[in-house]
């Protein structure tokens, strides 16, 4: 089969958290995306702070600390981008709904009317230009309010507060929305337990065994939802996410390709759960040696067993090599993962590793594994864009994206059923891991620096018209 099938999902993706700004607008509470400042630049991302930084930030008046208060102001210019994403011809875009725009606290008994009403709007938009959406429902925010008072995820409760949340937005957007996300990178409980499930350290004992907790719960939660969705609005289709942890072994030596095996099974845990319903050998036996219990109630196991998802997504950017020896090694990063340098690759400005053959290899990986309809829902590059005569002459993100789509149309040569792609930041956006701007990905550039001075103007950058092309021509024209 040459190409992409005539209904490919072609289009962008962001996070509420890394554009909309507005933090305290429309009813609004603070979430746990509000607290982080910008990171320096070289010390690594912002993920990790203390309690008394996240009081001090809650307590801090002072949003120009706090990019991801800020965003781009989506919140008030999102008609003007949706405008340029339906120029670029998007079939589909990824977005996600902040928790604190619907629930402020998170455990309000009713939800926020004008948080309902911005993305009732939003979606009134997209469905003008005919542009798919596709909702992540928790994409590294909650109530700030959860995570201070509850202990994030740890706190059973939560699956419940969740289950309130997701009911509201079914029952409020299941004729206009059919792709749902239930986490984003749910893998970053355990990477990043504060941003990914609320976890605050001080509040917590045994941080290992409380980021499995938390991450059990996550999985209670996105079977209740799964749940809830295929017995009352059987239209909608639930998918998983995860951060692709492509690994190479470092050589043919039986010990590097036994650890290489070791660690691309135990990392396939968290989409197992999702599509099997069962946590793996390869998890089980990671508890048993590191001494995890998990509290897991009476039905939880059926639950998980028979609420399990319709589609496989995944975020791939990078790839990384593992050895036996690993930890001598010099070090490498591919998003939330680090492991070690491959000589075979170039690296972005911030040490991610360009690898499209890796995108061909992860997408045959996991429908060898799952055997279910996979979706592309982050890639792309984040690197230093310069003005230049008013124009972005960013052919770098051209031969990034160009080679990236060329491996996913020679995966669906090899019969893999990808349905769509969301090229990560379509417009530019704050960084996830270290609050700049300066790290741009967009099509789009947007004039804002790292400390928010600058106009907000959009601006096409020479991927703008490329991108267009690409999707008018169905992947094609390259
Ligand atoms: C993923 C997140 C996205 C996005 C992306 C790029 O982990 O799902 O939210 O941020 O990484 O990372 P960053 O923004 O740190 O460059």
């Amino acid at each position: 089969m040459a190409g992409f099938p005539e209904n490919f999902l072609w289009g962008g993706a962001f996070a509420a958290n890394q554009v909309e700004g507005g933090a305290r607008e429309g009813g609004k509470g603070l979430s746990t995306a509000d607290i982080f400042p910008l990171s320096e630049r070289g010390k690594g991302g912002c993920f990790d702070r203390t309690l008394d930084q996240i009081l001090e930030a809650a307590r801090d008046e002072d949003d120009s600390k706090y990019p991801k208060r800020r965003g781009i102001d989506f919140y008030h210019r999102y008609r003007e981008d949706i405008a340029l994403f339906h120029e670029m011809g998007f079939k589909a875009l990824r977005f996600s709904i902040s928790w604190a725009r619907i629930f402020p606290n998170g455990d309000d008994k009713e939800p926020n009317p004008e948080g309902l009403a911005f993305y009732h709007s939003m979606v009134d938009e997209l469905k003008k230009y005919g542009i798919e959406p596709i909702v992540t429902l928790s994409h590294f925010e909650m109530p700030l309010h959860l995570a201070l008072e509850y202990n994030g995820w740890t706190d059973r409760r939560l699956i419940e507060l969740f289950e309130r949340f997701a009911s509201v937005l079914f029952e409020e957007f299941h004729q206009d929305i059919r792709y749902w996300i239930t986490f984003n990178e749910v893998d970053a409980t355990v990477h990043i337990p504060l941003t990914g499930a609320g976890i605050i350290k001080e509040h917590t004992k045994d941080m290992e065994q409380a980021k499995y907790q938390a991450l059990h719960h996550q999985f209670v939660a996105s079977a209740v939802v799964t749940k809830l969705a295929h017995e009352k609005y059987p239209d909608l289709k639930i998918g998983c996410m995860t951060t692709k942890n492509l690994k190479y072994p470092a050589t043919c030596k039986p010990e590097d390709c036994l650890q290489w095996l070791q660690e691309t099974e135990l990392d396939a845990f968290y989409t197992d759960v999702q599509v099997f319903g069962e946590y793996s050998y390869a998890i089980r036996n990671l508890w048993e040696k590191k001494g995890i219990r998990i509290a897991m109630e009476e039905g939880d196991g059926k639950l998980l067993k028979e609420n399990t998802v319709d589609f496989v997504s995944f975020s791939y950017y990078a790839s990384l090599v593992t050895s036996a020896e690993g930890a001598a090694k010099e070090k490498a990063s591919a998003n939330l993962l680090v492991g070690e340098k491959n000589p075979y690759l170039k690296q972005t400005p911030w040490g991610w590793q360009i690898d499209p053959v890796g995108l061909r290899f992860a997408l045959n990986q996991m429908y060898s594994r799952y055997h279910l309809p996979l979706f592309v829902a982050e890639n792309g590059l984040g690197t230093f864009d310069v003005m230049e005569d008013g124009r972005v002459h960013d052919d770098y993100r051209i031969d990034y994206v160009r080679e990236h789509i060329r491996q996913m149309k020679l995966a669906l040569e090899d019969g893999v059923p990808v349905f769509g792609y969301t090229y990560w930041g379509c417009i530019d956006c704050i960084s996830a891991s270290t609050s700049e701007m300066s790290k741009r990905y967009g099509f789009i550039y947007v004039d804002q620096d790292d400390q928010g001075r600058g106009t907000l103007r959009r601006i096409r950058k020479d991927s703008f018209d490329w991108y267009r092309d690409v999707i008018m021509s169905n992947g094609q024209k390259l």
